[in-house]
């Protein structure tokens, strides 16, 4: 079956302004009369959700490296199968924070998992369905970690914000390698700019792309 909707993705190191880039993009489609489903990895459906709490949530048993790679392709096949297609079927726009970059940059250039792994689990799990549009919001590692903890205020961390600096740094680049090899589809906002600056990058991003094609 053919797609008609718009695959937006958003991508960033822990705390670059994913959750708040999501809203205003929500919000310039709607105003242009798109229906819009906002929604997230690892999760966006129930059982993609039981799958993130598992990625998430430190134990005593720690997740080896291939099992938390497969269990985020799990969560993706899953929330592509019965969020994501479904909804681009039916002529929505989907704006999903994160996407497979995050997996190409955490588990590729953070954990250093071969990339041919990744790239055929991604085509098995995403089946087709790819984003039109990626906004990579790109900032300095301690920014970003700065503005986490501020949000995360005295409740504790999760797995992936309790690795080391180096972590963090290794996908800032691995996301900017990313982008650099794919200019057509992904489009680079500089995150450590005010709230308002970081929006006004999307909504030109967004004019540029998708207002002529209407
Ligand atoms: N993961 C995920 C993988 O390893 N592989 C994968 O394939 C996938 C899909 C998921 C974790 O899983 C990993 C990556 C992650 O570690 P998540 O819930 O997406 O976790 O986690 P985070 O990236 O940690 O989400 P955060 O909520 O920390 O970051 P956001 O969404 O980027 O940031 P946001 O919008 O909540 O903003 C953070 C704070 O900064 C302020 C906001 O108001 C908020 O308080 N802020 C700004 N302040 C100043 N200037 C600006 N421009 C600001 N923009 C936002």
């Amino acid at each position: 079956m053919t797609m008609h909707g718009v695959f937006v993705t958003i991508e960033g190191i822990e705390g670059a302004g994913k959750s708040t880039a999501v809203s205003c993009v929500a919000e310039w489609f709607t105003e242009h009369g798109y229906d819009v489903l906002c929604s997230r990895e690892p999760g966006g459906t129930p059982v993609a959700e039981d799958i993130r709490r598992i990625l998430l949530t430190s134990t005593e048993e720690e997740l080896a490296e291939p099992a938390e790679l497969l269990l985020m392709f799990a969560a993706r096949a899953q929330h592509v199968a019965r969020g994501i297609r479904p909804a681009l079927e039916a002529g929505r726009v989907v704006v999903c924070d994160r996407f497979t970059d995050s997996t190409r940059a955490y588990q590729g250039a953070g954990r250093g998992i071969d990339s041919g792994v990744i790239e055929s689990l991604a085509a098995y799990a995403e089946q087709g369905v790819r984003p039109d549009l990626t906004l990579l919001l790109d900032l300095p590692v301690e920014i970003g970690m700065a503005r986490a903890s501020a949000r995360r205020g005295t409740s504790s961390k999760d797995r992936f914000e309790r690795e080391a600096h180096a972590f963090f740094e290794r996908i800032r680049a691995g996301f900017l390698r990313i982008a650099a090899a794919d200019t057509a589809r992904i489009c680079l906002v500089d995150a450590s700019a005010p709230i308002e600056r970081v929006q006004a990058q999307i909504r030109a991003i967004l004019d540029d792309r998708f207002e002529t094609a209407r």
